[in-house]
């Protein structure tokens, strides 16, 4: 991964920052993405400071198209030849019903989930296109091969994620360029707490009597899509832990 250059949304947190961490370590040059500028410098500070690796810094919300773009084009010199898009931000808020839901929550998490993927992938792949080379690694989710209780716009943005990539996937067929969807299944990390809106029993609660992945385990698999040589396009990964076998079926030992 050394003469590559991986471009990683939301990646202040989560699978995202276990990304930053995992292509790090393999001499991958980053450009991380996040909302929160503080964040981003600790972690840049944290894997400069262990890796001879370059990290650049671009703070913006995807959900926000013009200073996405102002972002993207801000990129000089070799920062502009991205290798590898790992399209990550994304979340949910809150586990209401769909006609009882906070239709600004869904405006937050749809315009986040599915069209700052959108408008990512629109920036960064036209130039993917003119080398000859690149790799859209999107991280999907479990939720989005069926919904689960009080899911249901999580369900469909992440089933939308899916279907982006597999679009994409067809759009390339004739190139170079490879498409990947990474589908985790229970990972404890903060997008939990995002979920329960703040609430961190709540989340911690979800993940009891269960050893759920972390963000290394995700980050593990995206590294090895990306890694995969240049014929092999891993198309899907739907990794889980042991004890779980569907979005809502798992099994919790009793905790009492
Ligand atoms: C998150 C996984 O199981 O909370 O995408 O839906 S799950």
């Amino acid at each position: 991964m050394k003469d590559k250059i991986v471009f990683i949304t939301g990646a202040s947190s989560g699978i995202g920052e276990a990304c930053a961490r995992k292509f790090a370590s393999q001499g991958a040059s980053l450009i991380l993405n996040a909302r929160n500028m503080p964040k981003l410098v600790g972690l840049k500070n944290e894997l400069t400071g262990k890796y001879a690796v370059q990290i650049h810094l671009l703070p913006f919300d995807v959900r926000d198209r013009n200073v996405v773009t102002s972002a993207i084009q801000s990129l000089s010199g070799e920062w502009k030849d991205i290798d590898i898009l790992i399209n990550n931000a994304g979340l949910v808020i809150g586990v209401d019903k769909e006609y009882e839901g906070n239709p600004d929550e869904w405006d937050i998490v749809i315009d986040t989930n599915i069209k700052g993927l959108l408008t990512m992938t629109r920036l960064i792949v036209p130039g993917m296109l003119k080398r000859g080379s690149g790799h859209i690694i999107n991280i999907g989710s479990i939720a989005g091969e069926a919904a689960y209780p009080g899911g249901s716009v999580y369900c469909a943005t992440k089933a939308a994620v899916g279907i982006l990539s597999d679009g994409l996937r067809i759009d390339l067929v004739n190139t170079p360029l490879r498409v990947t969807t990474i589908k985790p299944g229970m990972v404890e990390t903060n997008f939990s707490v995002v979920r329960y809106r703040g609430d961190k029993a709540a989340a911690g609660n979800l993940y009891k009597g269960i050893h759920a992945l972390t963000g290394d385990d995700i980050a593990e698999s995206v590294y090895f899509s990306a890694a995969a040589p240049p014929h092999v396009q891993i198309a899907e990964i739907l990794v889980m832990p042991t004890n779980q076998a569907t979005g809502i079926i798992s099994f919790k030992k009793d905790m009492e």
